[in-house]
């Protein structure tokens, strides 16, 4: 009887992808948010006052990017190169014949432990060596576009059945899906290029740590991480840094000139990307949110309880310490977009994602503009959000547009202007 009683509650909370949940309120009271600190960029955990570029960069930078990797994200466990990289195909007529396309195989052997991924490339054809966006995809290459020749990827994928996405494998009828997020042939016109991956291809995104990169590095008997050690967004965040390291190698590609992109929480990713590797040249988190560039300490929609429970496997495991116990963070998310100071940043909100807090997004991107000024960069120069609509491109950039939690025309015509002003040699 006890039995089946506890049966049924177990049964009520388990969600339809599998995963437990308790009652959550999410609070999207703005008069609810609880009053807290903001953590100052510029003074260091010991309370010394940050004044020079040095200080910065030698004492403060690394003591709050070790905060984050050991705390947050996760550390790399070890170093893996890049066993073997091909292009498996290549275009010279793509984007309606204004495009190279190339599909590069990137290779990691280790022991018994073999990954690769696949990189999808697009370059406009008149301008030699373009900067150019770097960010994963949801679904696969092949649903960014209608481009016939991309290829179709074999990795496990989530289900979708409305982009005909079942038994966990792609197909040929998802192909252009997803290619309203995609402004391709926008991006080539700008004179920019642009690649992406399938972030499953890294690391499957389920609460399961047998596949993806993570057992390339575990000891004899580890199956899981320890408590510091990486969560999926680190290990999507390494796949980043590693195709950065294949870019360094190819004569099409300067990869001084990498904008590291992403949605959602692949935005997150891009921001962890871009804190954890300096070579990235700038950074645009599109409706990151939670552990992205909302501050954890609004705790306004999804928060770090929330997020930990619905996707275990996204941070490290000491993040979880901060379950409903934000306040004892003695960092917040405006210094990880600290981290990428001096390079341009750009933090994006959409009016309707209130899960994602936009709100706290303006705030992070606004609490970490001292050190932006440090560098004699501007950043967020009122702490009053614009208004709709209206972009800031400043080093720091931000914009809240109309609409739902997603990636748009708009958002791409904002990247693309800001990047005019904003990368050097354009
Ligand atoms: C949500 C999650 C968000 C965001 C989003 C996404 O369910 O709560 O933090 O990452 O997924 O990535 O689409």
């Amino acid at each position: 009887m006890k039995v089946s009683f506890i049966l049924l509650i177990m049964l009520s909370c388990l969600l339809s992808n599998g995963q437990f949940v308790d009652k959550f309120e999410p609070n999207y009271d703005e008069s609810k948010v609880p009053e807290f600190v903001v953590t100052d960029p510029l003074t260091t955990f010991k309370g010394r006052k940050v004044k020079n570029i040095r200080v910065w960069q030698k004492q403060r930078r690394p003591e709050l990017l070790n905060f984050f990797t050991e705390n947050v994200y996760g550390r790399v466990p070890g170093e893996l190169k890049i066993s073997e990289w091909k292009v498996v195909e290549r275009g010279e007529n793509a984007v309606n014949g204004k495009a190279v396309r190339k599909q590069v195989d990137i290779l990691f052997e280790k022991e018994n432990n073999k990954l690769h991924f696949n990189v999808l490339i697009y370059l406009p054809k008149d301008v030699v060596k373009p900067p150019l966006f770097l960010g994963y995809n949801f679904y696969g290459n092949h649903t960014i576009t209608d481009d016939v020749n991309v290829l179709i990827s074999d990795a496990w994928v989530r289900d979708n059945p409305s982009f005909g996405i079942i038994n966990n494998q792609l197909t040929e009828q998802s192909r252009g899906v997803r290619i309203n997020r995609w402004a391709v042939e926008k991006i080539i016109d700008a004179g920019y290029g642009l690649a992406t991956i399938y972030y499953g291809e890294v690391d499957p995104d389920k609460n399961d740590f047998s596949d993806g990169i993570h057992p390339f590095f575990y000891k004899s008997g580890q199956q899981h991480p320890a408590l510091g050690e990486w969560g999926s967004i680190a290990a999507w965040a390494w796949g980043l840094s590693r195709t950065l390291d294949y870019m360094e190698k190819d004569d099409d590609i300067d990869a001084t000139k990498v904008i590291v992109f992403g949605h959602s929480r692949l935005g997150k990713t891009s921001l962890w990307a871009g804190a954890s590797d300096e070579r990235f040249a700038a950074v645009i988190s599109n409706n990151s949110g939670c552990g992205g560039a909302a501050l954890s300490k609004r705790k306004f929609g999804e928060t770090v309880e929330r997020i930990n429970k619905s996707f275990p496997h996204w941070f490290c495991d000491n993040f979880k310490s901060y379950n409903l116990n934000e306040e004892a963070l003695p960092v917040d998310q405006h210094e990880l977009i600290a981290l990428i100071a001096p390079r341009p940043v750009y933090v994006a909100s959409a009016e309707q994602d209130k899960w994602a807090d936009p709100k706290g997004e303006f705030l992070a991107a606004y609490y970490a503009s001292p050190v932006y000024n440090l560098f004699g960069k501007q950043g967020m120069v009122s702490g009053k959000m614009p208004a709709l609509n209206q972009p800031v491109h400043n080093t720091v950039a931000y914009h809240i547009r109309s609409g739902i939690h997603d990636v748009t025309d708009y958002d791409w015509d904002q990247y693309i202007k800001w990047a005019n002003k904003q990368l050097p040699d354009r």
